[in-house]
């Protein structure tokens, strides 16, 4: 049988649970996730290979507003992305139902002309005549040939889904090694861990207003993974909050973080981390430059 490959962008609002969708398809954590809305900053592609086909998911920032440089960057990356993939995987959230933002992505998607499959995310968590309407409204829109309702955090319809997704990739020969899963750098893929920790324990603007860096990272002779990292944060109040009563959100990020980086690079980890006020972060093109947001 001859082999199909390609690229399959993921779009929707933000925490309708493209990332957690990601992870599931891949099967592995390539990708953060969080409760709080924009947790995305960046694409990234996580590959699903079979025998027969192997698809390059591209996990992409919510659809939203711009509100500063660090927003439009992730806006542009977007609809950059949307214009440059075989097929779209638009993710809609049963729970929230369809709103202005999905008509508004429903719009990015028939100017981007390209194939879309629609998933009705978190069915776990609606009951079935809210699924029904949900499916309709979707129907509505006239964008997606398929409609795929799935709980990302159960597994259902997953396979259903990944079917109708390897039947919109083109044919021909794998674009990465069987074996990867994702292509993002390991420095940003340790920042992001990091980073998730971090939304995991608080609220508000805070999770906005927070980037980690990965400064250093080297293997040791003795197998030990020496991580540094910095936690930015755009005022002192914040600092405050993350490092938290005698340093101990930083320790409970710290501890978090290294335990997931231990299984994941299967070897001891030790990861410094220190948190810097860096005001205005969000707008300063050089540094989301160098955080590899483009
Ligand atoms: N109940 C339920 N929750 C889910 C499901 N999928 C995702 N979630 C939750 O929804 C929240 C958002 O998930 P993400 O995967 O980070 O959402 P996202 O679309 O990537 O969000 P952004 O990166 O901000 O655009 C998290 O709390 C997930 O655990 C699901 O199938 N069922
Ligand atoms: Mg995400």
């Amino acid at each position: 049988m001859t082999k199909r490959s390609g690229f399959i962008a993921l779009a929707g609002r933000p925490n309708a649970g493209k990332s957690t969708l990601t992870n599931r398809l891949v099967g592995e954590k390539v990708t953060i996730v969080s409760v709080r809305p924009q947790t995305t900053r960046r694409a990234v592609r996580g590959v699903v290979t079979d025998k027969e086909s192997q698809l390059v998911l591209t996990d992409l920032p919510g659809v939203q507003r711009p509100l500063d440089a660090l927003t439009s960057r992730m806006q542009r990356r977007v609809e950059r992305e949307l214009g440059e993939t075989d097929a779209v995987l638009f993710v809609v959230n049963a729970h929230e139902g369809v709103g202005a933002g999905d008509r508004f992505i429903a719009g990015l998607l028939r100017k981007a002309n390209v194939p879309v499959v629609a998933a009705v995310n978190k069915i776990d968590r609606v009951s079935a005549p809210t699924l029904v309407r949900v499916l309709g409204a979707i129907g509505a829109l006239q964008i997606a040939d398929e409609i795929v309702p799935v709980s990302a955090r159960t597994g259902e319809g997953i396979a259903d889904l990944l079917a109708q997704l390897v039947d919109r990739v083109p044919e021909g020969p794998f674009l990465f090694p069987e074996d990867s899963v994702s292509d993002q750098p390991l420095a940003i893929h340790l920042a992001e861990l990091v980073r998730e920790q971090v939304l995991a324990r608080t609220r508000q603007e805070l999770p906005h207003a927070v980037e980690v860096e990965v400064e250093e990272l080297t293997v040791r002779r003795d197998g030990m993974t020496i991580i540094r990292a910095t936690i930015f944060v755009e005022a002192e109040s914040q600092k405050g909050i993350v490092v938290g009563r005698a340093g101990k959100m930083i320790g409970a990020v710290g501890t978090a973080a290294r335990a997931e980086i231990e299984q994941l690079v299967d070897g001891p980890v030790h990861l410094d981390l220190r948190v810097r006020v860096r005001r205005g972060w969000r707008g300063d093109e050089a540094l989301l430059d160098r955080l590899g947001i483009d």
